[in-house]
Parts: C-alpha cells; sequence; structure tokens
C-alpha cells in the first residue's frame, strides 16, 4: 500500500460518507500521482533509458523447470498454522489464509486455508475406492479412473469453516492483535471440478425415503457429517480438480465433497463413503462440535449455511500505513445465501455508510472483491465493511452478534470487522 498526496484537495461533492471515504471520480481529479518522479532523481527520461539496464539484464535467467513456484522474494506470503494442542499432535488446527497479500478473489492452490482434524493422509489414487451404498436400489464402487470419465462441472466458490473468525467470536473478550489473515483466513475461493453426487445417486438409486446422507472421509479422523438429501441433489459436488489441477493434498486429494455456501466442515474430503439414510447420523462431528450455543444453554444443531460476511483486507492488521493521503480500502465480501449485493463501508466507526464498488464477475456463494477510495486526515478513524447479498441478509455490530449467542459460542461469527488506524499508521482490531 502506497501513499499519495493528492494535489487538490477533495472538494464536498467528492466525499461519499464520513471519515473522508471518496467517489471514484476523486481520485481522476486529484492528479494523484503514485511513482518516483525522475525529474526529482536528477535524470532526464532519456538517461534513465540509456543508462547500463538492471544486473538481471546482464546473464541468462534461470533454466525454465516444470512446476512453477512463487518468487523467493514473496517468502513471507504463507499460511499462518496454529496448532491447538501443540507439536504432539501436528495434524491438528488450521493454517490460515494470508488474506493481508492477497489481492484477487481465487486462492492460490498452495494458500488455501486448511482445517483438518487429524492429519493429512497420503492416499494413492491407484487404491482409493468411494462407496455409495445404505438405502440404494444398486450399491456402487467408483474408481478414481471411473469418476473421470463422467461428465464434469465446475463450481466457482468459498469454503469457509465455521470456525472462522474464532479470535473475535465469545472465546475472547479483548481484541486480538493479529493480521486479518489471522482474524479471517478460514475462508478460501477455488474453481472446484468434479461429478454431480446428483449424477452418482442417479446410478445407484435411492429409496423414496431416503432422506439424509452419512459422508465419511478417509482420513485418520474419520470424520463424517450429515447432509440432507435436498442439498445432495441440488449442487453438491465430488470434486476432484482445484482450480484446474488435481485436488492438493491439504485439500483432500484424490476427492472431496464441496457443498456450495454450507459450513466448511462438510465439505467431507479424502471422501470414501456414502451412505444413503432416512435420518441425521448425529456423528461426534455435529453434536460436541459445529453446534451453536444460545444464549439460554441450549443449542442449535445443523447450522448449515454460511452468513453474509465481509472484511476489509487493505488496510488491515498486519499492515501499516504510509501517512496520511488517499488510499484504496479493499475488501472480501461473501454470502452462503447467494450473491453479494452491496457492500458498505464506513470510515467513522459506523456513524456513516457508503457503497463500495463491486469487482465483477460477482458469483454467487463466492469471494467477491469490493474496492473504496479514501482519504485519511492522518486522524484515528475506524474503518468497517458490511455485506448484504441478493436476499437482504447482512452482518451485524460484534456486540450483537455476541449477545445473540451463549458464552463461548465460537462458531458463525459474522460480525462486523472494525479496524482503528491509529495516527503513527498503526492498525488495531478492535471490538465495537
Ligand atoms: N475427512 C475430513 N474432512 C474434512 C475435515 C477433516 O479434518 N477431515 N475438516 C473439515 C473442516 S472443519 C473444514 S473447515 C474443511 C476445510 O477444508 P480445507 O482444509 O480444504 O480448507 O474441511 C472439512 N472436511
Ligand atoms: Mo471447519
Amino acid at each position: 500500500m502506497r501513499n499519495t498526496t493528492p494535489k487538490a484537495a477533495p472538494l464536498s461533492d467528492e466525499f461519499a460518507a464520513g471519515g473522508g471515504l471518496l467517489h471514484r471520480r476523486a481520485f481522476l481529479r486529484s492528479g494523484t500521482v503514485l511513482a518516483t518522479s525522475m525529474a526529482a532523481a536528477g535524470l532526464t527520461m532519456r538517461e534513465a533509458v540509456a543508462a547500463d539496464g538492471p544486473e538481471w539484464m546482464t546473464k541468462q535467467g534461470a533454466p525454465l523447470r516444470p512446476y512453477g513456484m512463487p518468487s523467493p522474494f514473496e517468502k513471507h506470503v504463507e499460511r499462518a498454522v496454529l496448532l491447538p494442542f501443540g507439536p504432539v499432535a501436528d495434524g491438528t488446527g488450521v493454517a490460515l489464509t494470508p488474506l493481508q497479500h492477497l489481492r484477487g478473489t481465487i486462492t492460490p492452490n498452495g494458500l488455501h486455508f486448511e482445517r483438518s482434524h487429524n492429519g493429512v493422509p497420503q492416499i494413492d489414487p491407484a487404491k482409493h475406492r468411494f462407496m455409495i451404498h445404505g438405502m440404494v436400489k444398486n450399491p456402487l464402487e467408483f474408481s478414481i479412473e471411473s469418476l473421470l470419465r463422467y461428465p464434469m462441472v465446475s463450481t466457482v466458490c468459498f469454503i469457509e469453516c465455521a470456525g472462522n473468525s474464532f479470535f473475535n467470536s465469545n472465546l475472547f473478550s479483548k481484541a486480538m492483535q493479529v493480521p486479518v489473515g489471522h482474524l479471517h483466513g478460514l475462508v478460501s475461493a477455488a474453481e472446484w471440478t468434479g461429478v454431480r453426487l446428483s449424477t452418482l445417486l442417479e446410478e445407484t438409486g435411492a429409496d423414496v425415503d431416503a432422506k439424509w446422507l452419512l459422508a465419511e472421509g478417509a482420513d485418520a479422523a474419520g470424520m463424517s457429517r450429515s447432509i440432507p438429501m435436498e442439498k445432495a441433489l441440488d449442487d453438491v459436488i465430488v470434486a476432484l480438480y482445484q482450480n484446474g489441477e488435481r485436488i492438493r493434498p491439504e485439500q483432500g486429494y484424490p476427492m472431496r465433497l464441496v457443498l456450495p455456501g454450507y459450513e466448511g466442515n462438510m465439505n467431507v474430503k479424502w471422501l470414501r463413503r456414502i451412505k444413503v439414510l432416512n435420518q441425521p447420523t448425529y456423528t461426534k462431528d455435529e453434536t460436541s462440535k459445529y453446534t451453536d450455543r444460545r444464549p439460554n444453554g441450549k443449542s442449535n444443531l445443523f447450522t448449515y449455511t454460511m452468513d453474509a460476511k465481509s472484511t476489509i483486507t487493505h488496510p488491515a492488521t498486519g499492515l501499516k500505513m504510509q501517512g496520511p493521503g488517499v488510499y484504496e480500502i479493499s475488501g472480501l465480501a461473501w454470502s452462503g445465501h447467494g450473491a453479494v449485493k452491496r457492500v458498505e463501508i464506513s470510515a467513522d466507526g459506523g456513524n456513516s455508510w457508503a457503497d463500495a464498488h463491486l469487482e465483477e464477475p460477482v458469483h454467487s456463494r463466492s469471494l467477491t472483491r469490493f474496492r473504496m477510495l479514501w482519504n485519511w486526515d492522518g486522524k484515528p478513524t475506524t474503518l468497517q465493511s458490511r455485506t448484504i447479498d441478493e436476499k437482504g441478509n447482512t452482518q451485524p455490530t460484534r456486540a450483537k452478534w455476541s449477545r445473540s449467542y451463549g458464552p463461548g459460542q465460537l462458531n458463525h461469527c459474522n460480525a462486523i470487522q472494525s479496524f482503528t488506524i491509529n495516527p503513527d499508521g498503526s492498525i488495531a482490531n478492535v471490538f465495537i
């Protein structure tokens, strides 16, 4: 993020809301210059071009290689690995997407977040089998080779862990000062390609009163969840490809379920079987875990859809301001209910709001990039964003979200994220 000094102060009609939020046209009018002036460096353009080229123009570059890797100068761009039980259980935990270092809407495969309950199994695709059994007419076993012969579909969607944003949940009474990737990086988006689950269920056939499925993974956690038949027949994919290449081991190689919009936990990785049933199974992952505490002490079961949500990623914790001036605020918005319709930004702690620009295409149930121009006057300022999705869902303040659940509630936190920009350029996570 670079600061710029506008040549002209914004006109009053260029402000979109309080705290310095600007309409997009203000950037053009201000004649903002982001680059270094060559005149200031004492060079004419002719002298600068005639001077010796950079060092890397003087020798042959690195040889061609079979699989590309990021530049060594980007080493700091990596997932944050958090192991709640320490190194004794290093397959249990999360690896969070570094949102503060990414500017697009699709997560590179090496940076897709990971949530695993008992490590990543190394599965030989030649030996892997996927079964559909239970209340079906024709139980079937599929090899990867056979699955690759079915007609495929692709869906661009996010996967979000129900526990995403846990640092802002009722587990914490104080806002944690960690990068935005730690705060909200249990969400990633990819283009998933595979076979519709409905295509495979058509082949096995299902009894008329079969209303539920049990999906189980081939990891040491044997992670399993119940899935309503209605969702299975609607848009669930048995995915084999992630952004065009075969799914990464961390994401479920050689195959996983993708349930667009539903909580991450149900997207069973390393999928080995689906049992067709007439009732849910009440597995450990849908009873002791992934249930929601109500204020009255009871719990909600089967809260599938991930709510409308957003976070600013630039500027955000993990980054630093470069002085007063014009910045582009940018961030990510999403909703498990459908497409993001609007994103509003506030630069005065929620007193006034203005619509951000949404980057096209806006995919239903995927990450949408929003942008808004902002003139920071160098004073303490609190930035917020809130999504309004196509069904009218939006985000509560953190105080309201916190009250609507019981103590210790961790999952499904879609509270508005607030970042305070301090005069020294530091950025803080704050609870409002
Ligand atoms: N078999 C199996 N599937 C699993 C898990 C697991 O530990 N084992 N973790 C679940 C959880 S809690 C989430 S949030 C998503 C995470 O998917 P990702 O690691 O590809 O981001 O996978 C789900 N599927
Ligand atoms: Mo999760």
